[in-house]
């Protein structure tokens, strides 16, 4: 059993997809192990994508995780990160495959609906700022 983190952002939030959300991976039968709600500060916002510091988007990504709620969840289940991120879809709303989260609700590369740990080290990372 592996475990994962996914944060539904603000957009995803905001549109009322919460619950849509929860049921696909509550479908797929993993485990819910924390769940809550919350908004990011700056603080925790620039810890949490600190990766992406020097990127050209870095900016806009922090303004635009701080801007609402967010719901952060850590589930379980068999290869938890890759079949995650197979139901979240690709980055890029473009190429993000129909039936995939954000195939399925994301117009926007920045407001792309859901964030999925990539790695279990990311997963170990992400998770410790979070809960
Ligand atoms: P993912 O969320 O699919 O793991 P990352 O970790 O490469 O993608 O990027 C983190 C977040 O940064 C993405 N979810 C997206 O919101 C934003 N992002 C990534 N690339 C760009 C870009 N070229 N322009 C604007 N925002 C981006």
């Amino acid at each position: 059993m592996e475990q994962t983190l996914f944060i539904i952002k603000p957009d995803g939030v905001k549109r009322h997809l919460v619950g849509e959300i929860i049921k696909r991976f509550e479908n797929k039968n993993f485990n819910f192990i924390k769940l809550k709600m919350f908004a990011f500060d700056k603080d925790n916002a620039t810890k949490f994508y600190y990766i992406h510091k020097d990127k050209s988007f870095f900016h806009e990504l922090i303004s635009f995780i701080t801007s609402g709620e967010v719901v952060a969840a850590v589930i379980e289940g068999n290869n938890a990160i890759q079949a995650t991120r197979l139901m979240v879809g690709s980055t890029n709303y473009v190429e993000a495959e129909p039936g995939s989260i954000r195939g399925d609700y994301a117009l926007g590369l920045t407001s792309n609906i859901i964030h999925a740990s990539d790695s279990k080290q990311n997963f170990e990372i992400e998770s410790k700022i979070i809960f």
